[in-house]
This record gives structure tokens, C-alpha cells and sequence, in this order.
């Protein structure tokens, strides 16, 4: 796993960093879980930054993600991207939580951004198994990060203790 990664357990809306990924829904207008404690920590100026990307573009499909202002949150900028709600059959689900991370560090290095935060998308209201979100992050932040030089740490912060030791293990077994 590359050193710029590190796994921790804990709020997202705590933790000091240049930017903080949200997990958002397709409307941007906020939500549940983790998008919920963005939007209530960071203050109506992150509502608001999100109603003007929504004028200009009209929220966000899934895999993408746009950028705005973090408000009270201690962070420069929120990346919200939206991952794909997993359903039993499959739509390419796999693919669309990569671009996720993808799309993520790509704004992350357009906008000079050192530090960063991800949680766990779509692994909880989207109901994506878990197991199978971490690989794909792993993965594929691992991958990225290789074109990526200018981001020094990026924290994955897991919320709940079943998913901090679905990472921890990965991370132990050198799963990247
Ligand atoms: N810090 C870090 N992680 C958190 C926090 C927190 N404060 N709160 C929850 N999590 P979810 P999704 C974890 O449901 O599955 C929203 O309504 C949580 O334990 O927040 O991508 C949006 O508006 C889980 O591991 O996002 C969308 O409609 C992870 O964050 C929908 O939910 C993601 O869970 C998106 O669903």
C-alpha cells in the first residue's frame, strides 16, 4: 500500500485536512449518513456552494464529483462525489465506485490540494458490501496515486468498526 495512505477510525467532520470527501446523492441537496454531518457541520455556505454548481450543471451523476467550499468545517474545500447504490444484479456498480476515487483525486490534484479525507462511500445508505468497497478503494486510490505526486496523505476514515478492520486487514495482508 502506498505510505501516503493511512487508515483511521473516526468522524470525518473532526479530522484537519485540505479537503473532505462527502458522499453525496445526484442532487447535492444533502442527506443522511455522512453527507448529513458534512452539512450540518460545515454550515449553509456548503448548501449554498452546492445549490450553484446544481444552476450551472445540475448536480452530479454518479462516479463524478464536484468541489466547493468546506464553510465551518476544518478543511479548505469538500469534494462531494456520488457512489453508486448498489443493487442485487448489478450495474456496474464496481466501475462507477472507482470513478469515485478517481475523479476525486483528479479535482483533489487540479486544485493544489496536499491532504485529504475519504469515508467509506456508498457502504452505507447505498448498501455497497463492504469487504468488496474497501478492496475497490484500496485499489484504486493505490493505482491513482501514482500519477498523483503532489498528494502527500490521504486518510480513509471509517465511522464504523466493521469497516476499520475490513481496512486494517487489507492493509496488514499488503492487499496493494
Ligand atoms: N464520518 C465518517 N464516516 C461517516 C460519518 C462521519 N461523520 N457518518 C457516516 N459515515 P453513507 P452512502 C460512514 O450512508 O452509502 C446520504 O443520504 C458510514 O458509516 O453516509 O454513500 C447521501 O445524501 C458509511 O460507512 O453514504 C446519499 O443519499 C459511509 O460513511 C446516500 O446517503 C457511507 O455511508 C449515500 O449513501
Amino acid at each position: 500500500m502506498d505510505k501516503r495512505i493511512e487508515i483511521i477510525q473516526g468522524d470525518i467532520t473532526r479530522i484537519p485536512v485540505d479537503a473532505i470527501v462527502n458522499a453525496a446523492n445526484s442532487s447535492l441537496l444533502g442527506g443522511g449518513g455522512v453527507d448529513g454531518a458534512i452539512h450540518r457541520a460545515g454550515g449553509k455556505q456548503i448548501l449554498e456552494a452546492c445549490q450553484a454548481v446544481r444552476a450551472k450543471q445540475g448536480g452530479c451523476n454518479v462516479g463524478d464529483a464536484v468541489i466547493t467550499v468546506a464553510g465551518h468545517l476544518p478543511a479548505k474545500y469538500v469534494i462531494h462525489t456520488v457512489g453508486p447504490h448498489w443493487r442485487p444484479g448489478g450495474n456496474n456498480e464496481d466501475a462507477l465506485l472507482a470513478n469515485c476515487y478517481i475523479n476525486c483525486l483528479r479535482l483533489a490534484e487540479d486544485n493544489h490540494i496536499n491532504t485529504l479525507s475519504f469515508p467509506n462511500i456508498s457502504t452505507g445508505i447505498y448498501r455497497f458490501p463492504k469487504q468488496k468497497a474497501a478492496e475497490i478503494a484500496l485499489k484504486t486510490i493505490t493505482r491513482s496515486l501514482i500519477n498523483h505526486h503532489n498528494i502527500e496523505k490521504i486518510i480513509i476514515v471509517c465511522f464504523e468498526e466493521e469497516n476499520y478492520d475490513i481496512y486494517k486487514a487489507l492493509e496488514k495482508n499488503h492487499y496493494c
